[in-house]
């Protein structure tokens, strides 16, 4: 999930113009469908931190649903572990938003009202931590982005120098990390002898339910040993498989959503038709009857979650990597050249045999439904926000399956040519030799490495595998090495566009 901040989101468009709001919701359009239920008598449940625009097209249209079937107490109190920009957009529209469903066919708009409240965590860090601990709160659930666990990529371990978890360390009751607060929380809720809330992760991370109690339990064992036994005989951390395309919104987005609406909203959310929920079901502090709503509630995800990681994001990310390169601005402007279809669906089937799927599985329709869901043309979801964070994003979508290849000793080129894609990138220079803005929490260390190694794959490629925050000890396996270094190379003598091509013609 990327951030969906945008400066325009601080201004009110339309200014002086009608708002969405509660007391607005009766002069919208008649086909425009909005709450069944009366909001009033609505109560928060679910304290969801990192209120972007995945979480609003995604879990707060389940709870929606439900609130609609009568499951009035659990509302979501949706918390920004930084910006305020979905509060300031938010607040003055009782944070009612529009949920705008985009295909081919056309738009479907949808308002949305299950989230109750929103909190801006450093502004009040008290205010959330209250919300918390407040025994009414049973779920806390999490889309705080990979980087939000402060772990590290290739081992899924705390770390512990990172800069947030030593200031939550020092600051306990005025966190700033997600795991600052979870802990804050939890300890709060013991010494009150209430029940702990069930953390539901819906981040895109290998295994994330049992990354976030791993990262918990260690970010408490570092304040105390007895919170952190606590924590691991108490809390549930159910797993979970989310999915759904939610690029970021544009300013042309709030001028269509407005027009369909005869009113203003500042931060509607755009999306794709398909949407799925797969979650573990392990929720002793009680939960809504997800499955009336369609999420799949299952004993393990992780079968369901590699798929989606190895077939889905990494199809994503190779796309993102090499077609940024390519001049390609979106995933569907990168899907209408046929070349980086084969490419795409090349990676989706080297990754089949490094999965152990229940029987039944489909994985060439599931293929295949995903290169339909990226050619959509209605989604403008650029190359650009999903290269973001590939330090992060790497281990789960791309290098586990190479590890697992390379243990069946299957070839490593479809993906050596889409991590390669993802290196040069990392130099933060184009083809044509101008600026890209990598964002990236160790865009900086990148760059070091790309200008001391230089524009030459030999020694670029070793310098980059030896970051082993992402790589761990894969980076030093030869095999890892020569398939990179060559595609890199590759991709420095003719360009993305050009390797895609030959790669695909071998
Ligand atoms: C994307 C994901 O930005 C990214 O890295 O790959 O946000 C992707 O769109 C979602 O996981 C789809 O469910």
């Amino acid at each position: 999930m990327s951030s969906d901040r945008t400066k325009s989101a601080q201004t009110n468009p339309n200014e002086g113009h009608l708002r969405l709001s509660n007391a607005s919701l009766a002069r919208l359009p008649g086909q425009i469908r909005r709450p069944s239920y009366d909001r009033s008598t609505i109560r928060p449940g679910i304290v969801h931190l990192g209120i972007g625009a995945f979480h609003r097209a995604h879990q707060a249209v389940v709870i929606d649903d439900l609130l609609g079937r009568g499951a009035s107490e659990w509302g979501i109190v949706g918390a920004s572990l930084r910006s305020p920009d979905t509060r300031d957009a938010l607040v003055p529209q009782d944070c009612l938003y529009t949920l705008a469903v985009r295909s081919g066919a056309g738009t479907e708009h949808r308002v949305i009202g299950s989230v109750l409240e929103t909190l801006v965590a450093p502004a009040n860090p008290e205010r959330l931590l209250a919300r918390m601990a407040d025994p009414a709160t049973r779920i806390v659930s999490l889309t705080v982005t990979e980087k939000g666990y402060c772990h590290t990529p290739q081992t899924g371990e705390l770390d512990a120098q990172h800069p947030d978890i030593v200031h939550d360390l020092r600051h306990p009751d005025a966190p700033r990390s997600a795991p600052g607060f979870i802990v804050a929380a939890l300890a709060r809720r013991q010494t009150a002898g209430t029940t702990p809330f069930t953390v539901l992760s819906c981040d895109n991370l290998s295994a994330n339910g049992h990354t976030a109690k791993r990262i918990v339990t260690q970010f408490a064992a570092l304040r105390s040993r007895e919170l952190a036994q606590w924590i691991e005989d108490e809390v549930a951390f159910p797993s979970t498989m989310v999915d759904r395309i939610v690029p970021e919104t544009t300013e042309a987005d709030r001028t269509s959503v407005a027009s369909a609406l005869g009113m203003t909203d500042a931060w509607p959310v755009v999306t794709e038709p398909f949407t799925q929920w797969i979650v573990e079901d392990c929720f002793p502090a009680g939960r809504p009857d997800f499955a009336a709503a369609g999420v799949q509630l299952v004993s393990d995800v992780t079968p369901f979650e590699h798929m989606k990681l190895r077939l889905l994001n990494a199809g994503h990310s190779a796309l993102a990597y090499l077609g940024y390169l390519a001049g390609y601005e979106t995933i569907a402007a990168t899907m209408t050249d046929a070349h980086f279809v084969v490419f795409a669906r090349q990676i989706m089937e080297d990754a089949a045999p490094t999965l152990a799927m229940p029987a039944g599985t489909d994985l060439a329709a599931y293929s295949a439904s995903l290169l339909h869901r990226f050619s959509n043309p209605a989604l403008h979801h650029r190359t650009w926000q999903i290269a973001m964070d590939g330090s992060q994003k790497l281990p789960q979508r791309l290098l586990a399956a190479m590890q697992d290849r390379l243990r069946l000793d299957l070839p490593i080129d479809t993906h050596a040519l889409a991590v390669a894609g993802w290196m040069r990138y990392a130099t933060a220079k184009d083809e044509a030799g101008r600026a890209i803005d990598v964002r990236d929490p160790i865009a900086a260390k990148l760059k070091a490495i790309a200008d001391s190694a230089g524009p030459v794959a030999d020694r670029l490629a070793p310098a980059m595998l030896e970051v082993s925050a992402i790589f761990g000890t894969l980076g030093c396996d030869p095999r890892m090495r020569g398939a990179i270094t060559q595609a890199l190379g590759r991709l420095y003598e003719v360009g993305a566009r050009q390797a895609v091509q030959e790669f695909c013609a071998a």
